[in-house]
């Protein structure tokens, strides 16, 4: 049985949700933040740089979420989150993956923890407003994409659901306190929607005590 540590919300829900398609037998082990748990030395000793989450798959303990979530795949062929290796859709799936996990997600980072990049919080202040700007003009390309400028396909890396729209979903729920969140753009909130309804995210938010709305909060541009 898998065992995924995991912060409601936080970079874990994308390995959960595919643990939910894939209908894995896991255990989910909350990580208490509050109390700096993925700073302590039984938890860096999973994963060194801190960060939620692990995968523990028997000997292996297996941090970065998209290795995790690939790792999972590649062990669930069946489920069908990711396009035949050797595929032009593969091609897509991984480019667009690592678009996700390697620009997006760590511009959504600085946004997050923009302390960590400035002297004080005047400085802190401009860093966050650098990363939202920054975020909003890579949700740009992303919208566009969707709407068939790309690939052209419904879901992220063409016509199949794959992990990479678990993925991205994630991150946009990520943008929900933003003056001009994901959601707002009509493609992007079209594709999250689809991706949130389905049985499997569904559990995965249920058990992370995740509500609507997922993708807005009140008074953000988004409808
Ligand atoms: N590249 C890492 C980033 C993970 C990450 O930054 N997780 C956040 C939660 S969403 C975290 O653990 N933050 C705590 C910290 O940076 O101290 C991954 O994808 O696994």
């Amino acid at each position: 049985m898998y065992q995924l540590y995991y912060h409601p919300g936080n970079a874990s829900l994308a390995p959960h949700a595919v643990l939910e398609e894939i209908g894995a037998e896991y255990e989910l082990v909350f990580v208490d933040r509050a109390h700096d748990q993925h700073k302590s030395a039984p938890y860096l000793k999973l994963n060194p740089s801190g960060r939620i989450p692990v995968l523990i798959d028997g000997d292996l303990a297996l941090f970065e979420t998209a290795a995790i979530c690939l790792h999972l795949a590649d062990r669930h062929p069946e489920a069908g989150l990711a396009p035949a290796p050797g595929s032009t859709a593969r091609a897509h799936f991984y480019k667009w993956l690592m678009y996700l996990a390697t620009t997006l997600q760590t511009e959504l980072i600085t946004y997050f923890y923009p302390e960590r990049l400035a002297d004080d919080a005047a400085g802190a202040a401009q860093v966050k407003r650098h990363a939202e700007e920054r975020v909003g003009g890579m949700l740009d390309i992303i919208e566009a994409e969707l709407a068939g400028n790309g690939n052209g396909g419904a879901f992220l890396a063409g016509d199949a659901y794959s992990l990479a729209d678990i993925y991205l979903m994630m991150l946009c729920r990520w943008t929900r306190g933003m003056a001009r969140p994901a959601a707002a753009r009509p493609h992007l909130a079209r594709h999250i929607d689809q991706v949130a309804a389905r049985p499997a995210i569904r559990r995965s938010f249920a058990a992370e005590g995740i509500e609507p709305p997922y993708f807005t909060l009140p008074g953000s541009a988004a409808k």
